[in-house]
């Protein structure tokens, strides 16, 4: 039986490829933050299940935390390690930059050093981003590639950038399997309630079930390239089972403005103009913001044989859905 660990085991993306990687057939080391609160939702299910248990093993973890991830490293020398934990939030990353940066890009190092220390035949996933793009021109109409100049525009995604080199750094210096994720914008109904698609869903549930009438946001008019989460943890598996690592774009190669989500969004719960009921809150705009994202995956299409299932208005109806089925009586 194969092994894995995944960092931020709870998190959206860590919930997902968790559920995958135990349909696969693997034990799954769960790495998750001590929180005051209790905040397993997302892989209560795993647990509820005695198959699924028997597969899945929690422990404490922290990205600050260096001499932790060598004992964890040592005593279960996984086959794969998936790095997906991280302060996610590009508009919190302006309040908290230190905080961000050091989980990110020094958390990511600590990692793979003890990787390469420890157990250096264990394959590597590191979580890049699209945020690292920022505002480079540097583009075509199919959208950006895996060599496309990056222009970061926040705290966040500065320091996923620097993770992104670093991992480049090992996996050439010292002949690690480490590959990175270069994900687009990817949600689902296990989203954070923070960000913007997920606001938007249980907002206009809410609004629906008569329990809200309003909804302040911020800038409606840059575009995203939105995919279903649960398509995308399937291509940073598929990264690791290739001979070679390196580094793939998942993404629709479709984008759309927060506008048009909305749209969608409020038609299909039948509310409506979505004028009626959002509020520009200008509190909500950032320092600065990334206007354009749309990304090029025909490398991951072509070597790993990926394509995404959902598109955006189909993951649109698929959140806003499972956000209103509370309120079905
Ligand atoms: P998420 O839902 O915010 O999950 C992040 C996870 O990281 C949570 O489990 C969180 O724990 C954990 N975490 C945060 N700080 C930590 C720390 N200091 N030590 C240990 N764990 C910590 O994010 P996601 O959407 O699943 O994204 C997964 C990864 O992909 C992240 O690295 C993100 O930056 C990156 N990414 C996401 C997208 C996207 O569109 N979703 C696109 C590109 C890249 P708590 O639950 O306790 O906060
Ligand atoms: O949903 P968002 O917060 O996602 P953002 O900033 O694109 O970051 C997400 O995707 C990245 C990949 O490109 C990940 F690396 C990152 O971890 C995260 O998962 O914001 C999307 C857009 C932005 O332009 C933002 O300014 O929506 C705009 N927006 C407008 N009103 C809002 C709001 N964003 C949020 N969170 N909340 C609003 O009220």
């Amino acid at each position: 039986m194969k092994t894995a660990m995944i960092t931020g085991v709870n998190g959206q993306d860590g919930s997902y490829l968790a559920d995958l990687l135990i349909s696969k057939g693997y034990y799954v080391v769960g790495l998750k933050r001590r929180t005051s609160s209790i905040n397993t939702g997302r892989v209560d299910h795993i647990y509820d299940n005695p198959i699924s248990n028997s597969q899945f093993k929690m422990h404490y973890y922290d990205l600050s935390d260096g001499a932790a991830i060598v004992h964890l490293l040592d005593k279960y020398q996984p086959n794969e390690f998936y790095n997906i934990a991280a302060q996610s939030h590009v508009a919190v990353s302006f309040d908290v930059p230190e905080y961000t940066s050091d989980g990110i890009a020094q958390g990511t190092l600590k990692i793979l050093e003890a990787i390469r220390t420890v157990s250096p035949a264990t394959r590597y996933y590191q979580a890049s981003s699209s945020e690292m793009y920022g505002d480079s021109d540097d583009y075509d109409q199919h959208g950006y590639t895996e060599t496309s100049r990056m222009m970061p525009v926040s705290p966040y995604a500065v320091a996923k950038l620097h993770a992104h080199h670093m991992t480049r750094v090992y996996r050439n210096a010292y002949e690690l399997h480490a590959s990175s994720g270069i994900l687009f914008n990817h949600e689902s109904p296990r989203r954070g309630e923070t960000f913007v698609t997920r606001k938007i869903t249980m907002a206009a549930a809410k609004i629906k079930a008569g329990l809200q009438n309003k909804l302040l946001l911020g800038n409606l008019d840059s575009k995203r390239d939105w995919g279903f989460a649960g398509d995308y943890v399937e291509a940073m598996w598929l990264m690791l089972q290739q001979n070679t690592p390196d580094d793939y774009v998942i993404a629709t190669n479709r984008t759309h403005t927060v506008r048009e989500f909305l749209e969608v969004v409020f038609d299909y719960a039948g509310l409506g103009d979505y004028n009626k009921y959002v509020e520009i809150d200008s509190r909500l705009f950032r320092p600065n913001e990334v206007p354009y994202l749309l990304g090029n995956p025909a490398k991951a299409k072509q070597v790993l044989s990926w394509q995404p299932k959902y598109d955006m208005p189909a993951l649109a109806r698929m959140m806003f859905d499972s956000d209103y089925a509370p309120f079905v009586k």
